[in-house]
């Protein structure tokens, strides 16, 4: 597949307890008009279709968001045989509160980076996705500044609403 035909991201979770923080990351590519795949692969309960998940992705995707709990080995693994970039979510966990998931994806060694974002970081990874796209893409890089202009504006609001009803009133 060329390049232009790529769908712009390929977001992967290990789990569909993982669903809700993916999709705070497509609703960002959502609002910002950037095409996406979702999908739930598990590196460890289905290692023969992950692995031919990340060698397809080189034909598909330009960046993977990669969201993983616990032992989360999916985003490394992603990123030791898919090309692009790739943004790993850690996601929060009930026994260790997600810095398993954070220490998993982000103490990468060196060679096969992954873009760690913060546990249950969402948001961001797709904002992150949105500007690595943005650098290739003006009309993108304009939605992407109205976004965090609107951001901007959204917190003078709260600030012009704490002046007049003091913090008491808020
Ligand atoms: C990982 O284990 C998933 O990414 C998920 O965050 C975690 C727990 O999975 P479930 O037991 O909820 O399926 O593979």
């Amino acid at each position: 597949m060329s390049d232009t035909k790529k769908i712009p991201v390929g977001l992967v979770m290990g789990s569909d307890s993982d669903l809700e923080i993916m999709g705070k990351a497509a609703d960002v590519l959502d609002e910002l008009g950037v095409g996406y795949e979702m999908r739930i692969i598990s590196a460890h309960r289905e290692p023969d279709e992950f692995f031919e998940y990340a060698k397809e992705a080189n034909e598909r995707y330009k960046i993977i968001i990669a969201g993983a709990g616990k032992a989360a080995h999916l985003p490394g693994m992603t990123a030791a045989l898919f090309d692009g970039p790739v943004i790993g979510i850690p996601m929060k966990t009930s026994d260790l509160g997600g810095v398993d998931s954070l220490y998993s994806i982000v103490q990468m060694p060196s060679g096969i980076p992954v873009a760690t974002v913060a546990i249950n970081g969402g948001m961001n990874a797709g904002l992150l996705a949105v500007r690595m796209l943005a650098m290739e893409d003006h009309d993108l890089l304009a939605r992407m500044k109205k976004f965090i202009a609107d951001q901007k504006e959204s917190v003078v609001k709260k600030d012009e609403k704490l002046q007049e009803v003091g913090h008491r009133g808020y």
